[in-house]
């Protein structure tokens, strides 16, 4: 989110949801916010969304597209957009590079085709356009209508690169306010429980691994020594391509491996396909096969292809959930062994900060001790460390501070969560996270009435500080960051340009932002590159000590000395450069977004016109398909209604927490899907009857028909909150005593088409193809 919820509210005069139904999912941190903003601004609300949703309720405007067509749509406003003159022009001169190539992508996309893919009317494309480019400022907010497709990260792009173009970037009330999902998922994502970076979205490259060694205390050359070495297909002695191999143990100080490729700079299984790394049949998997299964606050059941899930689970030699309630993810399989259950306490048991949406940081005191014999996550890890022999190393990077510039171990003990949360401000440079520092965090919380609603700044004990230090929070002296990108205040007030982030030219064109862009109070006029050690005397005109330059890290994330930090606040400048925002990413297939049909689309026609993209040989791990799949045939014959995903407000994620609750179970008491009447008339389904649901990957689930106008009758929509029954059949016999929800039922992922984005590996949970059955 580059605003926030509280400048929406205060700011913004026209409110798009797209791929968004925040009146279920968001309905405080969000939709109350966008009400907010049409009380007292008179704000217009528009929703975009294949099914009219309970946001769509509330809406000025609805939209029907057809799930998977964002792009179209987008480009068809940037049609009309460019050709009526209503882009930013400044915003685009100054602040942006390669917006031409979208312009003539966009020259392509009359309203006449946008219609035709999309499905919306010309006349809603043409009114909608108007209204959005030119009442400012405008806003965004997208969930994951927009992210879970196989042109999930493109859809993400495109409306960003709407954004620029409109200029409505950096400024109050406009901005990507894309809600995110749990308590603390943008928190997770900045530490990057993901597998493919370090924390703080580093990637995994050596000079990250320095970075860390060095903020953890370890000694690099003896640290990397964990990793195998090499990434090649794994060969056994012979030369014969091993499989079925833990990697670890063959390529370990494997002599012959070359040294500049090893295994930490790889992305490791990503939590959508880690069963393709256990099960030999899917694909060939060239990393090793994986051997042991993890849980930790996550429900699995949540993820797509839940019975490759249970046949990997079979497999598996190790399965361990750490979980305050019985995972589903235990019952998949019915394997008597091998399946540990430690019980973790809750979020109420445990102390420590999280990160909201919009970037700020929220302390949160343990309100009880941990109950019956359940631990706090992060001993479970602790004792995990002490058991496999490195819970030294594990615990050192929160013994260590800064010493005259330089990173060392200061004592032989650690205050949990305090020493932790400095920790992570210390290492974490590359958000801008130095200046959340647990002191900082403890007092926002203790001083909540200080804080203004609408701007969010304190005053009185935290005079001039963002609530929570909304990141980027470059150092302790600095106030955090309410809007990103905001040129229009100093430094010292959280303004910034652009990040220099791509290098510093492109095709010839300087990537740095014009010279008229220059932060109020900056030392250095218009567009500025990265602060590194070997350009920062020139670019703030200083001259260093032979001390700093002694102890001076690499460039402005990698600075343990916190001098770089210093002399930029010193000259008012920021450090991560003030640059262009780019449209076009070279280092992708699709070096612009393109509008590619879902894997499995109902259009066969539009296949062959926008096709997928090239299969992938590696996707994170594993072998990914996309063309080979969306061309073996015409899949609309056989399977010819679209399915796609929907959120219930009293049940979230997999489901576990809130069908244990009775009364939440009850509002929900059994799992469905919403058919419209017309669609189930043509297989003779009667409401509130049962049906089969069947995939393109040949699985099928038993579901209760519910008659909804929301869908047309080319559409289902189903919710996928609910697990214990798996293709007909009732799991029941396998909960322990106990443990069994109130209520149980078939987890749509069961028949999630398969498709993956190629950047994210997210699932396509929402632009799937089916087939109805009565039961
Ligand atoms: N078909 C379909 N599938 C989807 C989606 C969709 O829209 N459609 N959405 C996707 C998205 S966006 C998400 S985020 C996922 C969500 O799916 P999950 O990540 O599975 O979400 P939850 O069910 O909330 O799982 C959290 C688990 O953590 C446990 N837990 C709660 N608190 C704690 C704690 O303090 N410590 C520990 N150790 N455990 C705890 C809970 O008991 C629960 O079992 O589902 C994804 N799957
Ligand atoms: N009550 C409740 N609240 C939750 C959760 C929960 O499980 N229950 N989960 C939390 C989590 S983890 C998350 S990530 C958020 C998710 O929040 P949302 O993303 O708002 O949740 P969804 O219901 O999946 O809504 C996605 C919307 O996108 C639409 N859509 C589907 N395909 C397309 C498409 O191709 N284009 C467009 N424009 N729209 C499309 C769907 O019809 C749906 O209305 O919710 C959070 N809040
Ligand atoms: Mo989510």
């Amino acid at each position: 989110m580059t605003n926030s919820n509280n400048d929406m509210a205060t700011n913004s005069k026209m409110i798009l949801f797209i791929g968004s139904n925040a009146a279920v999912a968001n309905p405080v941190g969000g939709m109350k916010h966008a009400l907010k903003a049409r009380d007292r601004n008179g704000a217009k609300i528009v929703v975009v969304d294949p099914i009219f949703t309970k946001t769509a309720a509330k809406a000025d405007m609805y939209i029907r597209i057809r799930p998977g067509t964002d792009i179209a749509f987008v480009y068809g406003m940037l049609h009309l957009i460019f050709k009526n003159g209503w882009e930013d022009k400044e915003m685009l001169r100054t602040r942006a590079y390669g917006w031409e190539q979208i312009r003539d992508e966009a020259e392509k996309w009359n309203p006449e085709e946008v219609a035709n893919v999309t499905g919306c009317k010309v006349e809603e494309l043409e009114t909608f356009t108007r209204m959005f480019a030119t009442t400012k400022p405008a806003t965004l907010l997208w969930a994951l209508g927009i992210t879970q497709h196989s042109v999930g990260s493109a859809n993400t792009r495109i409306l960003a690169i709407l954004q620029l173009v409109l200029g409505n970037v950096g400024k109050p009330g406009g901005g990507c306010n894309i809600l995110r999902g749990h308590d603390n998922v943008q928190g997770s994502t900045d530490m990057n429980c993901l597998a493919d970076s370090l924390p703080a979205y580093y990637g995994l490259g050596d000079a990250a691994w320095k970075h860390f060694c060095k903020g953890w205390g370890q000694d690099y050359d003896e640290f990397i020594k964990r990793f195998a070495v090499s990434v090649k297909e794994p060969r056994d002695k012979k030369g014969e391509p091993v499989k079925n191999t833990l990697f670890n143990e063959y390529f370990y100080h494997n002599p012959t491996a070359p040294e500049d490729r090893n295994w930490r700079n790889e992305k490791g299984y990503s939590l959508a396909k880690w069963w393709q790394g256990v099960l030999e049949s899917e694909d060939t998997f060239s990393s090793g096969r994986l051997r042991v299964l993890w849980v930790q606050g996550t429900g699995i059941a949540s993820m797509a292809h839940t019975t490759k899930i249970a046949d990997a689970l079979d497999q598996i030699d190790l399965l361990v959930i750490a979980e305050p309630f019985l995972n589903e993810v235990a019952i998949m399989t019915d394997r008597p062994d091998g399946i540990y259950v430690l019980p973790s306490s809750t979020q109420f048991e445990t102390e420590g900060y999280c990160t909201a949406t919009n970037r700020s940081a929220q302390w949160r005191d343990q309100i009880i001790k941990p109950i019956y014999e359940s631990k706090e996550d992060q001993e479970i890890m602790f004792l995990f460390a002490k058991k496999f022999g490195f819970y030294d190393e594990y615990v050192k990077g929160m013994m260590m501070d800064v010493v005259d510039g330089e990173v060392k171990q200061v004592k032989n003990d650690f205050v949990w969560p305090d020493d932790a949360t400095d920790e992570i401000a210390r290492t974490t440079q590359s958000i801008g996270n130095n200046g959340r520092t647990a002191a900082r965090l403890r007092k926002h919380q203790q001083n909540w009435e200080y804080f203004d609603k609408e701007t969010l700044l304190g005053s009185g004990p935290v005079e001039g500080e963002y609530y929570g230090l909304p990141w980027p929070c470059w150092d302790e002296k600095h106030p955090g960051s309410p809007n990103l990108y905001d040129i229009t205040k100093p430094y010292a007030e959280g303004g910034m340009g652009f990040r220099n982030r791509f290098g510093l030219e492109h095709n010839g064109v300087s990537q740095l932002a014009d010279e008229s862009i220059t932060l109020p109070g900056s030392k250095v006029k218009g567009g500025h590159p990265q602060i590194t050690k070997e350009n920062i005397e020139s670019v703030l005109g200083i001259t260093l000590t032979d001390e700093e330059r002694r102890v001076m890290g690499p460039s402005w994330s990698m600075d343990y000395s916190g001098l770089i930090a210093k002399k930029c606040r010193e000259a008012g400048v920021v450090p991560y450069g003030n640059a262009r925002a780019r449209t076009i990413v070279w280092e992708f297939d699709d070096q612009i977004p393109k509008h590619r049909e879902p894997i499995h689309s109902p259009r066969w026609d539009l296949v062959q016109k926008y096709p997928a993209l090239g299969d992938q040989a590696r996707n994170f791990r594993v072998p990914t398909r996309f063309i080979s799949e969306q061309q073996a045939k015409d899949w609309s014959k056989e399977f010819p209604t679209i399915m796609s995903s929907m959120r219930l407000v009293n049940l979230s994620g997999a489901g576990m927490i809130e069908r244990t609750s009775k009364y939440l179970a009850a509002i929900t008491p059994e799992m469905f899907a919403h058919v419209n009447p017309k669609l189930a008339a043509k297989y003779g389904i009667k409401d509130n009857e049962f049906m089969w649901i069947h995939s393109p990957q040949g699985t099928k689930i038993k579901v209760k028909c519910y008659y909804s106008e929301s869908v047309t009758p080319d559409r289902i929509c189903l919710p996928y909150n609910f697990a214990g029954v798996m293709q007909g059949v009732d799991l029941s016999p396998r909960y322990p005593e106990g443990t069994k929800p109130y209520i149980i039922g078939e987890s749509s992922n069961t028949i999630t088409n398969y498709g993956f984005d190629p950047v994210t590996q997210i699932a396509e949970f929402n632009a799937g193809l089916c087939r109805l059955e009565k039961a």
